[in-house]
């Protein structure tokens, strides 16, 4: 980590490392998305959410060890934990399309509906460009400094689907990673092109709150029992306290508020 990325993550609430996925991996992430889009047709993104002008799939750690590497990654790992402290785990691993010309953008918000409380911040994601970010493809805008304001989008604006005064749209080529503190307002814009712009999700939070998917409970048996130590801590499958945390939480989805 630099000295300039951890400023720019503490002050603005995201940095961008540019080009970071080597060539090959990125490839083999993409081969992996297509076919999952291809094989889950309709049902693609309904263990977590399914959303109109965007294709999605949920639970990806269950569906390729390309993707256990990519939540894993240590340089990725060192940034999200300088936002979220030590102890923090996956909270989900989602991929997300924008349709081409799907002109409706998301409104602002702040990730699976988390204010930062008295220990600090509580949700981190990271986003894995399998596209450019382009001005017109559907790049992710973000309200710079928001996480520190300790308020929703929802609450303090007119219309969070507005385009914001302060908000800046992430350019970057494909390969690059997003690492962002999901308090700050964010949202994916409209996808003015011909071409799908598409993303992977590696969502992490505070060892203290739910997870947004209960990996336990979704990764199947054998994909449980190949995983590294390392692994299973970072999904919080050996931990009873995440177990009574998303026992009790009934809907894990929170997308706003
Ligand atoms: O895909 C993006 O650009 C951002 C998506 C996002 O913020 C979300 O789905 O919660």
């Amino acid at each position: 980590m630099t000295q300039p990325e951890l400023h720019q993550l503490d002050e603005q609430g995201y940095v961008v490392l540019e080009r970071f996925m080597p060539d090959e991996f990125l490839q083999a992430l993409r081969r992996r998305i297509e076919e999952l889009y291809q094989q889950e047709g309709e049902n693609a993104g309904s263990e977590f959410r399914q959303e109109p002008h965007a294709r999605r799939l949920a639970n990806l750690v269950d569906k390729g060890e390309v993707f256990q590497q990519l939540i894993a990654t240590p340089r990725v790992l060192e940034l999200v934990g300088h936002v979220l402290g030590l102890r923090f785990k996956l909270s989900s691993l989602n991929a997300r399309s924008a349709d081409p010309h799907s002109a409706e953008a998301q409104p602002l918000h702040c990730d699976a509906g988390a204010l930062p409380d008295e220990n600090g911040y509580c949700v981190c994601n990271t986003i894995w460009l399998l596209d450019d970010f382009t001005p017109e493809n559907g790049s992710t805008r973000i309200v710079p400094g928001t996480h520190k304001s300790g308020r929703f989008p929802q609450d303090v604006l007119g219309d969070p689907f507005a385009p914001h005064g302060d908000e800046i749209v992430v350019l970057a080529p494909a390969g690059s990673v997003v690492v962002m503190n999901t308090h700050a307002w964010h949202g994916g814009t409209a996808n003015h092109t011909d071409t799908p712009r598409r993303v992977i999700h590696s969502f992490y939070c505070r060892w203290d709150k739910p997870q947004q998917q209960y990996q336990k409970r979704l990764l199947r048996p054998e994909t449980q029992a190949a995983l590294s130590p390392e692994l299973r801590c970072l999904l919080a499958l050996d931990d009873p306290m995440n177990d009574e945390l998303c026992a009790r939480t009934t809907s894990m989805s929170g997308f706003m508020k």
